[in-house]
């Protein structure tokens, strides 16, 4: 049996009744992803995912990859190279590269919602497919012989990564040592130490392409310090003839560790080490020397792929614990505690449990609605690029996805493993503990979300700092006025007027935050340490600002299911419509209000524990 549990009903339902994806497909330059095609695509993905993927899923963590320090080559476990090979053979990666490349222009809401299946089906098999995604990138970003290249990565089904971090550079990936150094023939040579190098090294595929961040030394006016002075470089596994592919001789990029990890054993996360046995050549992306905001191309995406997979963890989580609360038999109803010869009951019946379900659907379904709206604004974008006379305000879209992105990524990962671990684990009681039951690797695969992509505390610092003051706040004051607008509808006979007025007052507590936020980054100018107030709140402000729009996500749900109900939706379809008013209601009533604490601790910053010795720590 499939340990991943889909939930295709509730994508379908952010996509076309929601968010109105649909507006989007069998058009302009969408035309082959009508709305047919793409149900039938989402179809036959969870077919692959709660099948070949799912089953590889537990025996891949348990048999992992084997690295062989001799020859510097890992052996992939043979049924997970089975099933990435069904992956890559049902060219769901066609949807991610150009047109021009082979690719299926498709909106971003439905290449989301159909990562979302592999991704909480076989993260790790989503991930190696890699080259196609990063090709397409390179085709962008690249000059035309990179084009050819990445054609070639595409037509040879190579892997591909992204190589930022070092030893010594993690979050400051400005302080990396790795240079480059000019060759005469226009290429580069690259010497350095690379660490955390996702799929690096496998044998699923004859090449891999590394995009490599150095810096280059010895040339005039370019490699200063910090990331502006990083250039983006192309280094292959295998040289190649970029007319035919033909591999050439083996290039100087060699893995020289994969860890030992608590989780996603399956993903390969390498050392690199570039130039030590031969030279490692490199070819400088696009001719230029803009490295880090090239990168930066990879890394949105990147971050919005962690947010989904973790997202996608909660969800199988949750469903997993549903099913096991269903079913298990055990203790009596509260109401007969007292009667020692009442019937057993399924745990399901019990407040406690149902209150951590309710938990756990709220945010595995508003964190899911969280991810397609956001992609509902890529999808804009999209087809604004495709259509000149588009009417749509593409800076507006790009600064609201800009803003979306670290809540996808930093509220995602953090809910979905705080939720995972203290209540989709939690329901299955002790039996949660046991191998025997997907959930103990979920939480050690779901670790990583929170941490690879940027970590929380630098996804709250971008929110704050870039999305928000260089952004002028004009993306957060949009959401503000379309959060408004929720808050103002209904009228007579409204079911959800008083979640409504709850929204109201969560969205108050946040924009007083903001505001309090803006006054001691203002102060800093006169006092300095005054920004140390915003460092110790911009995590809390990035949390609090998602429960306030998964809040309203649900809610703007609600109204939808609520009008479903009123219109006699009947059988499946009703239970569903149901679901959606209770647990928009829910959060309303039980998670909203905690804002108001979070606003008071924010409130009560002071400099102590930054005065505080670390002796006394
Ligand atoms: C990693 C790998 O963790 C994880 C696994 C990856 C696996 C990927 C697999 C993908 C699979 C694909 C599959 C596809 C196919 C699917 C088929 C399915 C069927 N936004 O603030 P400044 C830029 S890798 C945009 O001064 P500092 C910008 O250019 C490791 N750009 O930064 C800016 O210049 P300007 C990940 C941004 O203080 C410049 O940077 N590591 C943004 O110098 C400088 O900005 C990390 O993520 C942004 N948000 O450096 C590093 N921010 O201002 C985390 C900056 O002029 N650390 N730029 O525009 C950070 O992010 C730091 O904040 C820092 C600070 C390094 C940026």
């Amino acid at each position: 049996m499939s340990h991943y549990k889909s939930n295709l009903r509730d994508l379908e339902f952010n996509l076309f009744e929601v968010f109105g994806a649909d507006d989007f497909m069998g058009k302009g330059g969408f035309d082959e992803m009508d709305p047919d095609t793409v149900r039938s695509f989402l179809k036959q993905t969870e077919e692959i995912a709660t099948g070949p993927l799912s089953d590889t899923y537990t025996t891949s963590d348990r048999n992992p990859p084997v690295f062989d320090p001799k020859n510097n080559t890992v052996t992939m476990p043979e049924d997970f190279k089975a099933a990435f090979q069904t992956l890559m053979d049902s060219e769901g990666w066609r949807m991610e590269i150009p047109e021009e490349m082979g690719g299926i222009p498709t909106p971003a809401s439905v290449r989301w919602a159909v990562s979302e299946l592999v991704l909480g089906s076989n993260p790790a098999a989503f991930m190696y497919t890699s080259g196609p995604g990063f090709a397409g990138i390179l085709w962008d970003i690249g000059n035309e012989e990179q084009k050819k290249m990445a054609q070639r990565m595409v037509d040879g089904g190579w892997g591909a990564t992204m190589v930022l971090t070092e030893p010594d550079a993690g979050s400051d990936v400005g302080a990396g040592t790795t240079k480059a150094f000019p060759n005469e023939d226009g290429t580069w040579r690259i010497e350095g130490v690379k660490r955390f190098i996702t799929s690096a090294e496998h044998d699923m595929s004859d090449n891999i392409v590394h995009l490599v961040l150095a810096r280059p030394v010895g040339v005039e006016g370019i490699g200063g310090p910090g990331t502006k002075g990083l250039s983006l470089f192309v280094v292959p596994k295998y040289m190649f003839d970029v007319e035919t592919g033909e591999l050439g001789e083996r290039n100087g990029a060699y893995v020289t560790n994969v860890e030992k990890k608590m989780g996603l054993k399956v993903s390969t996360t390498c050392e690199v080490t570039f130039g030590d046995k031969e030279p490692a050549i490199g070819y400088l992306v696009g001719d230029i020397h803009q490295g880090i905001a090239q990168m930066f191309k990879v890394i949105e995406y990147a971050r919005m792929m962690v947010g989904t997979k973790a997202i996608a963890a909660l969800s199988t989580g949750y469903l997993n614990a549903l099913d096991y609360a269903q079913n298990r038999v055990q203790g009596a109803d509260l109401t007969q505690m007292l009667d020692k010869t009442a019937p057993r009951v399924p745990t399901i019946a019990h407040p406690d449990v149902r209150r951590s379900l309710m938990l756990q659907k709220a945010y595995a379904e508003g964190m899911r609605a969280l991810v397609m709206y956001t992609a509902s604004w890529q999808d804009r974008i999209a087809a604004a690029e495709m259509d000149a006379d588009s009417d749509i305000d593409v800076d507006m879209a790009e600064r609201i996805n800009d803003l979306l992105l670290p809540i996808v990524k930093g509220v995602g990962s953090e809910r979905s493993y705080e939720l995972l671990g203290s209540q989709s684990l939690q329901t299955l009681g002790g039996s949660g503990y046991l191998q025997d039951y997907p959930i103990e690797q979920y939480i050690r695969d779901a670790k990583i979300d929170t941490l690879y992509e940027g970590t929380t505390a630098i996804q709250g610092l971008d929110f704050f700092f870039r999305k928000m003051v260089r952004d002028q706040f004009k993306a957060v004051f949009y959401i503000a006025s379309q959060i408004t607008e929720t808050v103002k509808a209904g009228g007579e006979g409204d079911q959800l007027s008083a979640e409504r007025e709850m929204l109201g007052t969560a969205l108050q507590e946040v924009q007083d935050t903001i505001g309090k936020l803006g006054e001691w980054a203002m102060a800093s100018q006169e006092d300095i340490e005054q920004i140390y107030k915003v460092g110790l709140n911009t995590t809390r402000l990035l949390m609090m600002t998602g429960d306030l729009i998964i809040g309203w996500l649900l809610l703007r749900q609600a109204e939808v299911a609520q009008a479903a109900l009123d219109a006699g939706a009947e059988g499946k379809d009703a239970d569903f419509y149901t679901g959606k008013v209770a647990v928009a209601k829910w959060f309303a009533q039980n998670r909203l209000p905690l804002m108001a604490a979070e606003k008071s601790m924010m409130l009560n910053t002071n400099l102590d524990i930054m005065e505080l010795p670390e002796s006394a720590f």
